[in-house]
């Protein structure tokens, strides 16, 4: 009883001081808030969705303590994911709001942090019903960095946009055929939960459609031979309401999984 409402003591205070590390990053960030337009669409998506995922992180964290201890992993994941976005979310719109340009570094920064957690994910509620072998957790990886490096390269101007691309669809491409063909899929059919089979299949649908939209963000970005201006509208807006999809309801159906399997239990 004592320590279980310690344990709650705890939990409260980290997620509290989780938030009380956000705000100087976030006043840091604030001096781009003069010049804040309401015509800037663009920089008030980037506004808007920071403060989703600041809700989100608190949401998350604060959640740990109503499940089971097996499901606490995934959930801490889901808000660290959304606390690395948050805290990049600010420099980035920042950048955008105080120069109008693109920023490619923090944007991939915070994506070579938050995918390769993303993909853990999949291991961990998995991991949580049944044994996987670490080679599937590998191979999530790979793919992840193949595909963020093509990416990097491309939007950086190091390669040209188009190869850039094509290297980074194939890393995406064999993430799709592990989580839909390859072991972990198996894995996942033969021994996972109902409440995990759902959870698996929604995650996975999610890296096919949710993590399409990133690619069409690029291709919309590079490869259309528009004027650079509105190409960069259309590359951050794309890419910021993907980020609302992939990290904050990619969470909310991980916490759900967590929620159900626990009150079974
Ligand atoms: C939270 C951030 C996420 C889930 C970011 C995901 C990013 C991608 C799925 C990016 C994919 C790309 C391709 C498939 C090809 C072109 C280059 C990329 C990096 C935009």
């Amino acid at each position: 009883m004592i320590k279980n409402m310690l344990k709650s003591k705890l939990l409260k205070a980290a997620a509290f001081f989780s938030l009380c590390f956000l705000m100087p990053a976030q006043s840091m960030a604030a001096t781009g808030a003069a010049n804040l337009k309401s015509s800037d669409f663009v920089g008030v998506s980037f506004w808007v969705i920071s403060m989703a995922l600041v809700a989100a992180t608190a949401f998350f964290f604060l959640e740990i303590q109503r499940v089971s201890p097996k499901w606490k992993t995934s959930l801490t994941i889901s808000g660290l994911v959304t606390l690395v976005a948050a805290t990049h979310y600010f420099y980035m719109r920042d950048v955008w709001v105080a120069t109008g340009e693109t920023p490619t570094v923090f944007r991939y920064i915070d994506w070579l942090i938050t995918v390769p957690l993303l993909m853990v994910e999949f291991f961990i509620i998995l991991s949580a019903v049944t044994k996987v072998p670490a080679g599937v957790f590998w191979r999530l990886i790979i793919g992840t960095l193949v595909m963020l490096i093509g990416g990097y390269l491309g939007e950086a101007g190091v390669i040209s946009a188009m190869l850039g691309f094509i290297v980074g669809m194939a890393g995406w491409a064999y993430i799709i055929f592990e989580i839909y063909g390859g072991e972990a899929s198996k894995i996942n059919a033969s021994s996972a939960t109902p409440a995990v089979q759902v959870a698996f299949k929604t995650m996975r649908n999610i890296v096919l459609i949710g993590w399409s939209i990133y690619p069409i963000g690029y291709f919309l970005g590079y490869l259309t031979g528009a004027p650079a201006a509105n190409s960069a509208n259309m590359l951050n807006v794309v890419y910021n309401i993907a980020d609302v999809i992939n990290k904050i309801a990619f969470g909310v159906i991980i916490w759900k999984c967590a929620v159900s399997e626990s009150d079974k239990a």
